[in-house]
């Protein structure tokens, strides 16, 4: 599956929630499907998106939260896993693309090209509730799923190493790092409960 056919397939699930993604391609396809100010594109700091969502998820108990992670970054910071299961805050999705590769950097092959099993790491390390989606449409259905089932969730789902043509954003780091405080700030102030 590529990619941008998944992200296609869960955006009206993601386009209401808070959304933490990692940096790249998978960040340029979310934004070119269209940018929310409650989406947030970790850049630089590899590995630690899922943490990021995970301090929000634990100070924003009345939101949803959507981390959108891949198998390189995810492998950069394995303990998160734990960190996240630790917690198990039910209003966290964690989603991780793997396309068995560093895509954004040239596509060097990572440790899920020679058999390394994240589904599994995830559910050795005590998350409640670890699924596998490889096509759109059974996407689909496990996000909508865990999003329903108020558990810690994490989704590895494979997808093609195909990124975006350009890798070009129109939106600063700061001034997306701006709006999407003020938007957090917002939903809380006006109570709009994002979970289901
Ligand atoms: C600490 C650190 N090391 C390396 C990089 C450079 N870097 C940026 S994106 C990336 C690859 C990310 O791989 P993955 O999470 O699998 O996502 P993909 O690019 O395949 O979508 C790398 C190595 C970085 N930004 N920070």
């Amino acid at each position: 599956m590529l990619r941008e056919d998944a992200l296609r397939a869960i955006y009206p699930e993601l386009e209401t929630r808070v959304v933490v993604t990692i940096m790249g391609a998978v960040a340029v396809e979310l934004y070119t499907l269209g940018h929310r100010h409650n989406f947030f594109y970790l850049e630089h700091a590899m590995g630690l998106a899922s943490s990021m969502g995970l301090g929000i998820a634990l100070s924003l108990p009345e939101q949803q939260v959507i981390v959108i992670d891949g198998d390189g970054s995810l492998l950069m910071n394995l303990g998160t896993l734990s960190t996240m299961a630790r917690y198990k805050p039910k209003n966290l999705l964690h989603i991780v693309f793997d396309n068995e590769s560093l895509l954004s950097v040239g596509g060097f092959p990572t440790a899920t090209a020679t058999g390394t099993d994240l589904a599994g790491i995830a559910r050795a390390s005590g998350v409640p509730h670890v699924l596998e989606a490889h096509t759109p449409e059974s996407l689909k259905t496990v996000v909508v799923d865990a999003l329903a089932s108020n558990t810690l969730t994490t989704i590895i789902s494979k997808v093609e190493a195909i990124g975006p043509k350009t890798f070009h954003m129109d939106l600063p780091l700061l001034e997306n790092r701006f709006q999407f405080k003020r938007k957090l700030a917002e939903m809380h102030a006006t109570g709009q409960h994002m979970r289901t």
